[in-house]
């Protein structure tokens, strides 16, 4: 109780203040929640949304996404629905992870501000009039930072690294690229996809997409009910999928200049040295076979020409599927 409280000094002034204040301008709202098994959350966290949506005197929605829980999830969220018809629910066949939740989610959106948040009740609704605050402000997505994280020491450490080094690649500076609670203008949710784990790199495919990106501290609370879902494997995963968030966004469309260029280099190196071996052959009469260096020379030929090959291919491919085009666009006149 003592370290919430801190959590919200150090979030004042304005959380109150701050919701009178904003102006949405009848701006209508959607919230998506993402959700496995969080049957003792769901009540509760209800009750705390219509509070805060209902003070904000305007259309607001909640579209529930249950990933195929094996508690009683579904029928608290038919219970909630009975009660306020405003509370939605997708309910997949099976569980397909919260990528696709989240991409099911935007798809039904109809809100022109869409926030996402977890449904462990660890994300606090009140924050929803500050994240708008920002998107108000000119902002496209605006993550939640948990600046004070009420998780394991070892979660939030990995975090640490893995928020730092996603930084340096995407070149964008985020504390918390993972938090669940974020808030996006309906363009950029209509705009980008997300699959497979790519849930982590909203903001990351957003920046790279040309959406203006920025983040502010959120409050954290612990986990009342259930347990975490998501164990090691998250941090391996993460790995994969911050590849395929770069290959994707930067060279999807033009292969060969990734593969290529390595393919390039290695060639070079490769023709340099197996030409060092001839001249050396023919002017100071060493041999060439038996040589450690030959063989190095000979691998970085064939792994050149063979990243090289793979470019092509890649190019091959890319200018026959046409739907690659995606381009998103920003105005248009006339
Ligand atoms: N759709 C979907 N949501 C999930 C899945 N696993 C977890 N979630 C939800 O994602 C949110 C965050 O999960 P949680 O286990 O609290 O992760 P942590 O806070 O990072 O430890 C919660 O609302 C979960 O219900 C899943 O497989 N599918
Ligand atoms: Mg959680």
């Amino acid at each position: 109780m003592k370290g919430r409280k801190r959590d919200a000094d150090w979030n004042q002034p304005g959380k109150n203040q701050q919701k009178d204040r904003i102006n949405l301008n009848n701006k209508s709202i959607t919230v998506v929640i993402p959700l496995y098994n969080e049957e003792e959350s769901l009540v509760e966290l209800s009750v705390a949304l219509k509070k805060t949506l209902d003070s904000l005197r305007t259309n607001w929605e909640v579209i529930f996404i249950d990933d195929g829980s094996t508690d009683r999830s579904y029928l608290k969220l038919l219970e909630i629905h009975r009660v306020n018809s405003r509370f939605k629910c997708i309910k997949f066949k099976r569980n397909y992870g919260k990528s696709a939740a989240l991409q099911e989610g935007f798809k039904a959106a109809t809100g022109d501000y869409v926030i996402t948040m977890d449904a462990d009740l660890q994300d606090d609704p009140e924050e929803i009039p500050n994240l708008l605050s920002k998107l108000i402000g000119g902002y496209d997505l605006v993550s939640g930072w948990k600046k004070k994280r009420k998780d394991p020491i070892i979660k939030k450490s990995t975090s640490k690294l893995f928020n730092l080094v996603t930084s340096m690649i995407v070149g964008l500076r985020l504390h918390d690229y993972n938090c669940g609670l974020k808030a996006y203008v309906k363009d950029v949710v209509k705009n980008i996809k997300v699959y497979g784990e790519m849930h982590r790199y909203i903001p990351a495919i957003a920046h790279l997409s040309g959406y203006k990106v920025t983040e502010i501290p959120v409050v954290h609370h612990e986990r009342k009910y259930g347990k975490t879902k998501f164990g090691v494997s998250r941090f391996l995963n993460g790995i994969f999928d911050l590849i395929t968030v770069i290959f994707t966004t930067q060279y999807m469309k033009r292969p060969l200049h990734l593969f290529g260029l390595i393919g390039l280099l290695s060639f070079i190196a490769g023709f340099g040295i197996l030409l060092y071996l001839t001249i050396m052959k023919f002017v100071e009469s060493v041999p060439i076979s038996g040589r450690p260096l030959f063989f190095v020379g000979i691998l970085f030929a064939i792994v050149g020409v063979q990243f090289f090959s793979i470019g092509l291919i890649g190019e091959m491919i890319t200018k026959s599927s046409a739907d690659l085009d995606n381009v998103i666009i920003d105005k248009t006149l006339g």
